[in-house]
């Protein structure tokens, strides 16, 4: 399998993350990367190219222009304004206050397109996001030309990420952008399949009402995980996309067997529904070693699960998400693209 990665996520790396009223250093670091290339290349997967340059095209048609060129300046506008520390929001609009008004000063620009004040965005952190959706670019098309499969080692992260905002460690919804690239180069119907730990809540914003893309989220319950305000079951899209947004929140100590069962669930309707092509946000933050997560899979039943995503035989685009047991990474994140080339 073809795997695509840049070293420019380096130039994302905050100092901080607001973590139980502390800053600690973020767990959404660089080294995350190096394990999972450490163990692919144990593994014999050596397939590893840079990408080539961002496309911006498809970028700017899923997301936001006033989002996009806030994330390109807010360092240097931040810097401009005398702040001396990272960009970590400190105001956010909420309710009883202007939702669509956006504010001139740099601090209240950020609060306004930021829905999560751990993630710190820094000088590279334009750079790095834009790193980040041209692997998951080149890798969608890798595919499009005729590859079964293509793993994209996305970072920064993406699911989180909407059209006008960050937080979870995400920028630039990586796996959304692949999404729509399948359908601009041809595909009707396009699903995601999110195995993070956490919600993605950007990518089901993204696609909630449209009918082309499909999007499954296996999740940590919202009542008791970030991202808190959305994941639940009875989201199901709306209008043209009612129905095709399925929602599988569990709770914690939830293990493999239960969440195979969801797994399961959401690929015999993904199948049923008649994807011709399919993005994983492979996160493998349901580990049960995960310091910030609270599901229970052990290393092997990523590759179990891995093997029942082959079985689907559908064109597979994989974009790396999140998993912050470092060490744990590594073998995880193969052991899902091992199963499925294995299937
Ligand atoms: N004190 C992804 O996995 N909450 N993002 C962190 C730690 C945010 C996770 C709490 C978790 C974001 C891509
Ligand atoms: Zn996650």
């Amino acid at each position: 399998m073809r795997i695509i990665y840049s070293e420019d996520h380096r130039l994302h790396f905050p100092q901080a993350e607001l973590s139980g009223g502390q800053f600690v250093t973020p767990f959404e670091r660089p080294s995350r990367v190096e394990y999972v290339l450490n163990r692919l290349r144990e593994r014999k997967l050596t397939d590893i190219c840079a990408p080539g340059p961002v496309d911006m095209a498809p970028v700017q048609a899923l997301l936001d222009p006033g989002y996009l060129s806030f994330l390109e300046t807010a360092w240097d506008d931040w810097k401009a304004a005398g702040m001396a520390g990272e960009i970590i929001a400190a105001n956010v609009p909420a309710r009883g206050m202007h939702l669509d008004r956006i504010p001139d000063n740099i601090d209240g620009k950020v609060g306004y397109y930021c829905h999560a004040s751990e993630t710190a965005i820094t000088q590279g952190t334009w750079a790095a996001a834009l790193s980040s959706v041209a692997s998951a670019q080149s890798a969608q098309r890798h595919v499009a030309a005729g590859a079964d499969s293509a793993f994209a080692l996305c970072r920064p992260p993406g699911h989180h990420a909407t059209a006008d905002q960050y937080g979870g460690y995400c920028f630039i919804n990586n796996a959304a952008v692949v999404a729509d690239m399948f359908r601009i180069s041809g595909a009707t119907r396009v699903a995601i399949l999110d195995i993070d730990f956490h919600h993605g809540n950007g990518t089901q914003a993204l696609f909630y009402d449209r009918a082309d893309v499909m999007f499954a989220s296996l999740h940590g319950a919202p009542q008791d995980a970030y991202p808190y305000y959305l994941g639940y079951a009875d989201e199901i899209g709306k209008g043209a996309g009612e129905g095709t947004n399925l929602n599988y929140p569990m709770s914690e100590g939830t293990g493999f067997g239960a969440w195979a069962q969801a797994l399961d669930d959401a690929i015999a309707k993904i199948t049923a529904w008649g994807a011709e092509a399919l993005v994983v946000s492979l996160g493998v933050d349901a580990y049960k070693d995960d310091p910030i997560s609270f599901f229970r899979l052990e290393s092997d039943d990523f590759t179990d699960a891995g093997r029942r995503i082959g079985r689907m035989k559908l064109p597979t685009v994989f974009c790396m998400e999140g998993g912050y047991a470092i060490e744990a990474v590594g073998i995880n994140t193969v052991n899902v693209i091992e199963g499925f080339k294995d299937a």
